[in-house]
């Protein structure tokens, strides 16, 4: 009787395992989908105005994944113990489990980036995207390889009558040896398919080995800036970590023909330059960090440009000028600060970052710095800055960012 009551609540406990099973497919699907969307470059053009929305989505998920975590936690225990004979499963449930943690604590950190220094948001992006990048292949390869299909696959003899049979495995069985087979094929072409995305991931936590790629090569206005002594070699030693290359448009093309730079509205003394008088005006080197928003950064960049301040204040800024709006040459984005917090004196006009021209995706010839605030306010392929009286939204505060652009540096 003993041994009856003991089956049955181990059935009931296989079964609301495998409930919990599918509902938490769903989840990690849905998780996997929108991740990847918030990590694609690609979709950062097709749909911004739904990225913000994407992001949440993805948030509320991770925490209705943490529902069924939680009621499982207490259960845990009794379940290690009926896998005690079944090693691969043990591995299996702890590896699953690790990197479920993992997730949800990186994942909450990212959350609650604001309250945290960068770093910590680096880190935890870090350690976000390791936990997918070994999960997601993991989460596939464990769903084919228990799957009916595969286990249908493997006896491909009466698939129906057989099914019903616990599979008995040894070595000389050649089930077992089709198993192996078919496992290792399955785990080799999912592990090929991810390898590539994921060593190019990687790459950008790697000391620099060698030149790092260029998308593209446009934008070479001519004569080139020269750097200065302190810019090349870079004063800051080279930047450590690699950009995210992000872009709301196509990259514009641009010619010492198309190419010009304006500074008007409120001031007494509009300018107005073409590419061979703006390499002309004084250029300044400082060394500063660059944070995203959705958590990566890049230290210890080089920078030579013009410090905003100095530009604003050659212009002569008119009483009635509060705010200052900054255009791209792709048209599209813009973006605005105060006058009080354009005049911080790190704020930075640049061409050239650690010694040499800025890459083309990363906004050459000219894009603005703002270091101290997320990058969604250093716009990339700057070519006018215009005084104002009204505050303006920016290109991402219009679609849900912070107009609170501060980074937390306590
Ligand atoms: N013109 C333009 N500037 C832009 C953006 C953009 O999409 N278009 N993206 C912003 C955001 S959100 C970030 S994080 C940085 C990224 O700079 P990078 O592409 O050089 O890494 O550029 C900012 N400036
Ligand atoms: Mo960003």
């Amino acid at each position: 009787m003993n041994y009856r009551l003991f089956f049955q609540r181990k059935i009931n406990f296989g079964k609301r395992l495998i409930r919990l099973h599918h509902s938490n497919v769903l989840l990690f699907l849905v998780l996997s989908i929108t991740g990847f969307i918030l990590f694609s470059s690609t979709f950062r053009s097709l749909f911004p105005s739904v990225r913000v929305w994407i992001r949440d989505i993805h948030i509320w998920v991770g925490v209705l994944l943490c529902l069924p975590l939680l009621f499982y936690l207490p259960k845990m225990k009794q379940h290690v113990k009926t896998l005690q004979k079944k090693n691969n499963n043990r591995i299996n449930l702890y590896f699953i489990f690790m990197i479920l943690i993992l997730l949800i604590f990186s994942g909450l950190l990212l959350t609650y980036h604001r309250l945290f220094p960068p770093i910590v948001s680096s880190f935890s992006l870090f350690i976000h995207d390791l936990a997918t990048w070994f999960g997601v292949p993991y989460a596939i390869y464990h769903s084919i390889t228990r799957s009916q299909w595969f286990k249908m696959v493997v006896k491909t003899k009466q698939p129906e009558k057989r099914l019903q049979e616990p599979i008995i495995i040894d070595d000389q069985n050649p089930i077992y040896r089709r198993r192996t087979f078919l496992k290792v094929l399955s785990g080799s072409i999912i592990a090929i398919a991810f390898l590539p995305s994921m060593t190019k991931w990687l790459r950008a936590y790697l000391p620099a080995a060698g030149p790092t790629e260029t998308l593209t090569d446009g934008n070479r206005l001519s004569p080139l800036p020269l750097p200065s002594a302190n810019s090349s070699p870079p004063i800051g030693g080279g930047k450590k970590g690699e950009f995210r290359y992000y872009t709301v448009t196509e990259i514009p093309r641009l010619t010492n023909e198309n190419w010009s730079f304006t500074l008007n509205g409120l001031v007494k003394q509009p300018k107005h330059y073409n590419w061979s008088e703006f390499v002309k005006l004084q250029r300044d080197v400082q060394v500063s960090d660059f944070h995203c928003v959705t958590g990566w950064s890049v230290y210890d960049i080089t920078w030579e440009g013009i410090p905003l301040k100095k530009l604003l204040q050659d212009s002569v800024i008119k009483k009635e000028a509060k705010y200052v709006k900054f255009y791209s040459a792709d048209g599209v984005y813009t973006d605005t600060l105060s006058l009080t917090q354009a005049m911080q004196d790190d704020i930075m006009v640049a061409v050239l970052l650690d010694g040499k021209l800025i890459n083309q995706n990363n906004g050459r010839p000219v894009r603005l710095i703002v270091p101290k605030m997320y990058a969604y306010k250093s716009v990339k392929w700057l070519n006018r800055i215009e005084l104002i009286k009204d505050d303006h939204i920016g290109y991402w505060e219009e679609r849900g960012y912070s107009t609170d652009a501060w980074v937390n540096n306590s």
